[in-house]
């Protein structure tokens, strides 16, 4: 009897515990590190958009006005946001930051911070206010709108001084209340220096750790505009990728350490050390993914001269894969020339550009394949199964057995299918956790193994050296801490007439 009464207790202790084994598979895996904010995952959705330089400095051939320059100077003859903001849409961007001053400190919208602004030029008789006609052109292409503004300022008498740091803080509330709500907010860490000051024409520096008061600073900005990612070259929400070229590394982490620069305590805009940006930080304290800021021409405002000098579509889309393609953003520098509007190069190389994405990008030719996984999570194929990599749902994904951190994936793609670019993606809802992974294709009856990268998070693209050809294709994950959770899984083929050639006259593709 007692005997019998042992034997049930063991079966029952044995069926619930593979209950809960069972359930422990189902349970969706534990999110791994910092995750991003609902802002966050929104901005990175964006992915791709213009800054904007336009003010005085367009007018004096300048990157960098002195402070010293009267407001009549600017003067576009014919000014023409709708006809920038098309360009940018065509371009395949999704949205435009308007630099409503730069370190020139000449306010682009009737302030009440500062005389030196578009009111007191002749310019539509003082009626002018640029950021509003840019922020109503964004509207009516569908774009998102940010904004910058310059916190160092050539032109204030008062820069260096509290007073100053209050004058700024008006000039942001402004900007954050009457312009819509803002996608991003930008800020950059060029602090200080020489500059007419009222006319003091001096050199001023400042305390780069604590003259702004940025902790009061962007808590205004939560308040304000609580939809709104903050950019500086340490977050809060994106870092500067460390150069002015739109290069995110080869290994590029969505978190970041910011670390201060030698022989500092604090780091904050301006002071941190730059040689952990482009990188960012392997399961870093904080989810701060790159942003990659370059201009379509050599400087970030027009100059005649370097009309010739526009990037041509083949070089931004390299620009693309090395930032969009490595998890970061791709934000573009646009500069409208004296009459107010692009340049007819630039409007060409931005609508080559959307050529060459919206045809590359047309047809995942993974889609219809056959998928399978080496393992899926608790089984559970409608949950985790391998076909979320195909689907429409950004957030769906394969996962695994927590026990299981490098699993396999074949996908049979139903006949030869040939591309040359490799795309793949996490669900970071569940933070970044793949460290490695490889890719095979299927060649002469064995595997062939044509990439392997380290990081994903949001978005990898891989552009293989040449096209391949075939019908299956391997992943293998080769490190992860912890179980991987892919959401996204892609083959493209670039169109050839995109790929430049070489002295040889054979294609080449630039890596
Ligand atoms: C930098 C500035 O100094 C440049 O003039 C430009 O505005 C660029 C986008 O940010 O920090």
């Amino acid at each position: 009897m007692l005997k019998r009464i042992r034997i049930g207790a063991l079966m029952v202790i044995m069926t619930l515990s593979s209950l809960c084994s069972l359930y422990a598979q189902n349970t969706p895996p534990a999110p791994y590190g910092p995750l991003p904010s609902e802002n966050q995952l929104r901005w990175q959705q964006t992915g791709m958009y213009c800054i904007i330089h336009f003010g005085l400095n367009t007018f004096t051939n300048k990157e960098w006005g002195y402070g010293n320059v009267s407001p009549d100077k600017f003067n576009p003859t014919h000014f023409d946001p709708d006809q920038i903001v098309k360009a940018a849409k065509d371009g395949g961007f999704k949205g435009i930051i308007f630099v409503a001053k730069h370190h020139d400190g000449f306010c682009l919208w009737p302030t009440k911070a500062t005389d030196y602004n578009i009111s007191k030029s002749s310019w539509m008789g003082g009626k002018g206010d640029v950021v509003k006609a840019f922020e109503d052109a964004a509207h009516k292409y569908d774009m998102k709108f940010g904004l910058y503004c310059s916190p160092w300022d050539r032109n204030s008498k008062y820069y260096g001084t509290y007073k100053y740091i209050q004058i700024y803080r008006q000039q942001l509330r402004e900007l954050w209340t009457h312009y819509g709500n803002l996608f991003e907010v930008w800020f950059d860490g060029a602090n200080g220096g020489d500059g007419y000051y009222g006319g003091a024409n001096v050199t001023r520096t400042i305390d780069r750790a604590t003259y702004y008061g940025w902790d009061t600073t962007w808590a205004m900005l939560r308040k304000l505009q609580p939809g709104a990612v903050i950019f500086s070259d340490v977050g809060p929400d994106l870092r500067w990728v460390g150069n002015e070229q739109g290069q995110a590394a080869e290994t590029s982490w969505e978190t970041f350490t910011p670390v201060p620069v030698a022989g500092q305590t604090a780091y904050g805009p301006g002071y941190v050390d730059y040689a952990h940006s482009p990188t960012g930080t392997r399961s870093g304290k904080y989810w701060i993914p790159a942003e990659c800021d370059v201009p379509l021409r050599p400087g970030w405002f027009y100059h005649e001269d370097q009309n010739d000098k526009v990037k041509t579509p083949e070089q931004l889309f390299n620009i693309y894969l090395h930032s969009v393609g490595r998890g970061a953003a791709m934000n573009l520098g646009l500069a409208p020339d004296m009459e107010g509007r692009l340049y007819k190069n630039d409007v060409e190389a931005l609508k080559g550009f959307g050529d060459i994405l919206r045809k590359t990008f047309a047809k995942n030719l993974a889609e219809g394949a056959s998928l399978h996984a080496s393992n899926v999570r608790g089984n559970d194929f409608r949950q985790y199964g391998p076909r979320h990599l195909l689907d429409d749902d950004r957030y769906s994904y394969w996962a695994t057995d927590d026990s299981v951190i490098a699993p396999q994936l074949v996908l049979d793609l139903k006949g030869e299918k040939k591309f040359n670019i490799i795309s793949i993606s996490e669900n970071i809802k569940l933070g970044q956790r793949v460290g490695a992974f490889a890719v095979d294709a299927w060649e002469n009856n064995q595997w062939k193994q044509i990439a392997e990268a380290t990081s994903i998070g949001n978005l990898r693209l891989i552009r293989l050296p040449d096209y391949v050809t075939t019908n299956k294709v391997r992943l293998r994950i080769l490190k992860s801490p912890v179980c991987p959770a892919i959401s996204g899984f892609g083959l493209y083929s670039e169109p050839v007439k995109y790929i430049s050639r070489n002295e040889k006259g054979t294609n080449s593709i630039n890596n």
